[in-house]
């Protein structure tokens, strides 16, 4: 039995020929926004990776199939599917195995990144730490497979609905290189800065590419994490949306909510108390990580 991975034609194209690509990840689509936005976020993100002179890849699986790439008709029956599963490594090659649809996290998405030959690939947030984490144990998959798969994530930080500080120490831990992307502070999501120092940064595509691919000469495992700070023009200042996460995360503790629930129940609740803001945010930010990763993708194809 061989693995069911589908290229799409496009992403097939752009193998053979050598052309820049980027992955893209579904849980974003299922689980991190609202329909129709969704659809329309991940169509136009795949428009930027295009216009920046790469192919954009989205990843799922779709009745046991590991798609690279999917199709105007796919990506819709996938935007307003109910009881998705949220794959991450756990459970990704259960649902593959047993017939299942599911969305790719960060992790899952990585995994077949690679498994494509795609090095590159761009979200919002990676999941991390979670608030509280000393006794619920919630830390993501999502940085332990940026320790072990070899795949540039270009995300707007972590979400900063996590403990920040503690994602930083683990990522440390985990030997994963954070590189701000243009400034020196972490940044947050919605916002551009936290108040923490990135432990590196790097003011251009091409010093991330060499990064990754001297990584991968000397034989370290692992990825990299760019954190690209929303553009100013659509961020959402630190004052205006902390008091925002705060109740939140009250609900999320109030609801009994956890595990793989917490972070789809704290974005939804975000967006309605910021009537639609932080979505618009969320929006911005992913199309600026797809323009940095496409930007990083031609960058390492021409090396
Ligand atoms: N980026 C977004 N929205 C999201 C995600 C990323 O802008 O919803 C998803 C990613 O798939 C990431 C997941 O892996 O959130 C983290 O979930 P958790 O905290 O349960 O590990």
């Amino acid at each position: 039995m061989t693995l069911p991975l589908h290229l799409s034609d496009e992403v097939k194209a752009a193998c053979d020929a050598g052309t820049p690509i980027v992955a893209l990840e579904s849980t974003i689509i299922t689980h991190g926004m609202p329909f129709p936005q969704n659809v329309e976020t991940a169509r136009a993100v795949e428009a930027v990776v295009r216009t920046n002179g790469a192919v954009p890849a989205t990843i799922a699986v779709l009745d046991g199939n590991l798609h690279i790439g999917l199709n105007d008709a796919q990506l819709d029956a996938l935007g307003q599917a109910k009881g998705v599963a949220k794959l991450s490594r756990a459970d990704m090659a259960a649902c593959i195995a047993t017939g299942g649809t599911g969305a790719t996290t960060v992790a899952a998405t990585m995994i077949a990144a690679h498994l494509a030959g795609i090095s590159v690939f761009a979200t919002g947030g990676i999941g991390g730490v979670h608030r509280g984490a000393e006794t619920s144990f919630d830390i993501s998959a999502d940085l332990r497979e940026l320790s072990k798969t070899p795949v540039t994530v270009v995300a707007a930080g972590a979400k900063a609905i996590l403990d920040l500080p503690k994602t930083l120490e683990v990522l440390e831990t985990l030997g994963v290189p954070v590189i701000a992307y243009g400034q020196d502070s972490f940044p947050a999501f919605w916002s551009r800065n936290s108040d923490l120092a990135a432990p590196l940064r790097m003011d251009s595509p091409d010093q991330i590419a060499a990064s990754a691919i001297t990584r991968a000469r000397m034989g370290l495992e692992g990825g990299q994490l760019i954190a690209n700070p929303i553009p100013e023009s659509a961020e959402i200042p630190r004052e205006a949306i902390t008091p925002v996460i705060e109740e939140a995360l009250a609900a999320a503790e109030a609801d009994g909510i956890s595990a793989k629930g917490v972070t789809p129940y704290l974005l939804d609740r975000i967006f309605h108390a910021t009537e639609g803001a932080s979505l618009a945010a969320n929006i911005a930010l992913v199309k600026n990580n797809a323009q940095l990763a496409s930007q990083i993708a031609r960058s390492m194809s021409e090396a």
